[in-house]
């Protein structure tokens, strides 16, 4: 083949490659049910600096198809280099990768999964290019004539443009079942109540800049699952079956829960993975049906001990019996998240809530069975992998401000919030390098199973550097252990410590 014609192949083969990167990019975020995309992600970036119009919904629009556009011609321009010499196309694919994910890790912050789509995509294109260009190198056959041979190539190219819209198809579609699910989830009114929380009374929020807010807002609630692809799951279909060893096994829809009696209950809910000092707690007021109330129904049989809640996607959490059958514990079939139907992301239409155990063995989202069972029997998704089976919290408590930084000489003010469900927090100490223990100021609380913030105002004249550690105590007394854990297998134990410097003021 001419050199001219095999040039133009080439760029085709690179555009080719960049419509699959896109593509797959595309079906990634829809998996991951993200709300935006890499090319998003770069348009969103590049029009910061420019003015209102590119920021506005046309401008926003129209800069995603420069975005593609450029894709492309950038991925042509590597297919180019590719043919003169393997590899040469990392010069336009390193650079273009470099900046999708820039782009990328503004939108998505901290945590591996939003950067999935992008890596795929362009680890596609590169792929792509690999074999389609492979092909075009391929010396011509004696028997085989010019013309077929162009003719086999743009065959297969042809072939995976056809894959890479179907593909980005996917994607698109979907993206838009979670957006109709979304729709429907916007349309749901709660209903009132039937037992309200208490009222959150002034002086349960320090409103301490730096500190935690005593109600986490929804989206900042902290996540943790296993779902890559977030289940969309329409409620007016979703049913709970209750099962395994019971006298009546039954079967609730949507509609059914929300006519229930209503429960209403501040929970601080918290994970087994959390480091000493993590943020992998939130404190929320949950609305929801108490389990207790639904197993009064399908009356467990006796020798039961566990219930295991699973997932619309496979997961599952095996939690005591006795604690969801307590009337003291409001474990709850949640069905709102401070007053809003729950986010898609925290187990949207329903998921378990229960006081005082590690969301790992409780707080199963996207909830669709109940089975009544044993431990001997069953087991939850983290016990299968080692973590401990049984999660009662331990008593914690966080330093929230000040974080590690330099400080000027005077009055400090040291923040945080500290938990011990279902028992509750009765004190507070600051400890200030060896020295004595001070005690901290409690803000008031709803409930033995919600967190407390604290304050301490440190007075501090000497520059230098200093390490504050904070311990809880909870209302039976007992002290928070200092003894170093780390959270696998039964949850992280240990002090939270900050150093702090203190500069001349
Ligand atoms: N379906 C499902 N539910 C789940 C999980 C999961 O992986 N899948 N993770 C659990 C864990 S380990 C925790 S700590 C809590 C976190 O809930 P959140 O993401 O709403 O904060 O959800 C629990 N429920
Ligand atoms: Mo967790």
């Amino acid at each position: 083949m001419s050199q001219g014609g095999l040039l133009g192949l080439s760029r085709v083969a690179g555009g080719v490659a960049g419509l699959v990167g896109l593509a797959v990019a595309e079906l990634g975020a829809g998996l991951i049910a993200r709300d935006g995309s890499p090319v998003m992600d770069l348009a969103t970036v590049l029009a910061w600096p420019l003015s209102s119009f590119w920021n506005s919904g046309t401008g926003r629009v129209l800069l995603m198809v420069l975005v593609v556009i450029a894709w492309l011609v950038l991925a042509a321009f590597a297919g180019q280099l590719e043919l003169r010499r393997r590899h040469l196309s990392l010069f336009v694919i390193v650079p273009l990768a470099t900046a999708t994910l820039l782009a990328v890790s503004t939108q998505v912050g901290p945590g591996a999964l939003g950067y999935v789509p992008a890596v795929l995509g362009l680890a596609a294109i590169y792929v792509t290019l690999r074999v389609l260009i492979a092909e075009l190198r391929r010396p011509p056959g004696a028997l085989e004539p010019l013309v077929a041979e162009r003719r086999n190539f743009l065959k297969t190219a042809g072939l995976i443009t056809l894959g890479g819209i179907i593909v980005a198809g996917t994607g698109r579609l979907l993206i838009q079942a979670s957006n109709k699910v979304a729709e429907v989830r916007k349309k749901i009114s709660l209903p009132e109540p039937a037992n309200p929380a208490p009222t959150i009374a002034a002086g349960t929020d320090l409103n301490v800049a730096g500190l935690s807010p005593y109600l986490s807002t929804n989206g900042s609630f902290y996540r943790i699952d296993t779902a890559l692809q977030l289940p969309a799951i329409d409620p007016d279909t979703w049913t709970l079956r209750v099962t395994g060893l019971v006298e009546n096994e039954l079967t609730l829809t949507y509609a059914q829960l929300l006519e229930r009696p209503l429960t209403e209950h501040v929970t601080t809910l918290s994970c087994m993975s959390n480091e000493v000092g993590g943020a992998l707690a939130g404190n929320a007021v949950w609305l929801g049906l108490p389990v207790r109330d639904l197993l009064a129904e399908a009356v467990p049989q006796s020798g039961a001990t566990m219930v295991l809640s699973t997932s619309h996607d496979g997961w599952s959490a095996a939690t005591p019996l006795s604690v969801l059958r307590d009337p003291d514990v409001a474990a709850l079939l949640a069905v709102g998240m401070n007053g809003d139907p729950l986010p898609p992301e925290h187990g949207f239409p329903v998921r378990m809530v229960v006081p005082g155990l590690y969301g790992d063995v409780s707080a199963t989202k996207w909830l669709t069975q109940l089975k009544v069972t044993t431990y001997q029997e069953d087991s939850g998704y983290w016990a299968q992998k080692g973590w401990a089976a049984r999660g009662p919290v331990k008593i914690t408590s966080r330093i929230d401000t000040p974080t590690r930084s330099v400080i000027g000489a005077g009055t400090v003010i040291v923040a945080g919030v500290a938990w011990a469900p279902p028992i509750g927090i009765s004190a507070v100490h600051v400890q200030v390098n060896d020295g004595s223990w001070h005690k901290a100021e409690l803000a008031e609380t709803t409930g033995p199973d919600s967190w407390r913030q604290w304050v301490y105002e440190w007075e501090v004249d000497e520059p230098g550097d200093y390490t504050l550690t904070v311990r809880a105590t909870d209302a039976n007394g007992r002290i928070q252990s200092s003894k170093v854990a780390p959270p696998f297998p039964s949850g992280a134990s240990g002090l939270h410590t900050v150093p702090v410097k203190i500069r001349p003021s």
